[in-house]
């Protein structure tokens, strides 16, 4: 059968569900945020991966959908633990690029906080640079309309795709994820490192809060801490976990 059908189908049956990966603070090492990361549950095929069919869902437009049905659990998530007394903590959604660029993001993001009746403050959206470059014109109107819903507004995967120095000084961008490709070799290699580096000399000279994905050892952690990185995410702390672990790490921390 069609993915695009199934893909479809999979919405109205209600067979996606998120994961959370924790982002710690580099300081005291508590959990400041979430990364929210879609998965499937195919009666057919059993746990299928976002790399397996958000290409496919962009390519057809069901991410339109789809993203919506992200953002909307999102808020719902979060209330829903603010409102049993769970330590709050932000959630960082992935956006698509066809998202941004087609979609009136903004509207589905107001819908999503006033549906929920969740402060923006606590939701952070996750763009890829490859997404803002196409017409930066509009990539400024669309970015400054989010923020004015108070936000947070990330760039993820930076440093793979063109890292304009220019677009960071005219975007109101809050948020910078290094890449994990370059965190992966930080302790091997000295190009990465220095990569590093930069982006972390770039995101406080510019007052962008700078976080590390992809932290697999201690080494890593504790070079990142060493400069001065604000948060941290990988595997070496947590793994993407269920909902029900999730809050049981989270009232464990409070
Ligand atoms: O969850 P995993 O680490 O396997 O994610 C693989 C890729 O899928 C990552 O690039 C991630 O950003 C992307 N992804 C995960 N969840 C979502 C989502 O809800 N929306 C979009 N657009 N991408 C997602
Ligand atoms: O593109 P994005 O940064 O949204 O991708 C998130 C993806 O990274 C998810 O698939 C998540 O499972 C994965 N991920 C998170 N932490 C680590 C890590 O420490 N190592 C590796 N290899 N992948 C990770
Ligand atoms: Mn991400
Ligand atoms: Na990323």
């Amino acid at each position: 059968m069609q993915l695009e059908f199934r893909l479809r189908r999979a919405l109205e049956r209600e067979e996606f569900f998120l994961e959370y990966q924790p982002i710690l603070d580099g300081k005291t090492g508590r959990i400041n945020a979430v990364e929210a990361l879609l998965r499937w549950n195919d009666p057919e095929k059993g746990r299928v991966m976002p790399d397996s069919f958000i290409p496919l869902a962009e390519d057809t437009g069901v991410i339109l959908p789809l993203g919506e049905w992200v953002l909307r659990t999102a808020c719902a998530k979060v209330r829903q633990w603010q409102d049993a007394g769970v330590m709050p903590v932000r959630m960082a959604v992935n956006i698509s690029g066809k998202q941004f660029t087609q979609g009136d993001l903004s509207k589905t993001v107001e819908e999503a906080l006033q549906q929920s009746g969740v402060h923006p403050s606590w939701l952070e959206l996750e763009l890829t640079e490859t997404c803002l470059i196409h017409n930066v014109e509009e990539t400024v109107k669309k970015l400054f309309r989010l923020k004015g819903l108070n936000v947070s507004l990330a760039i993820d995967d930076f440093g793979t795709g063109y890292s304009s120095l220019q677009y960071l000084k005219n975007f109101p961008i809050d948020h910078l994820k290094i890449d994990r490709g370059f965190i992966n070799k930080l302790c091997d290699l000295p190009d990465d490192r220095a990569i590093v580096d930069a982006i972390i000399g770039i995101a406080k000279a510019m007052d962008l809060h700078v976080i590390a994905e992809g932290v697999e050892t201690r080494q890593q952690a504790e070079y990142l801490a060493g400069r001065g990185c604000d948060e941290f995410q990988g595997y070496y702390f947590y793994r993407p976990l269920s909902e029900e672990k999730l809050l049981e790490v989270l009232s464990s921390e409070a």
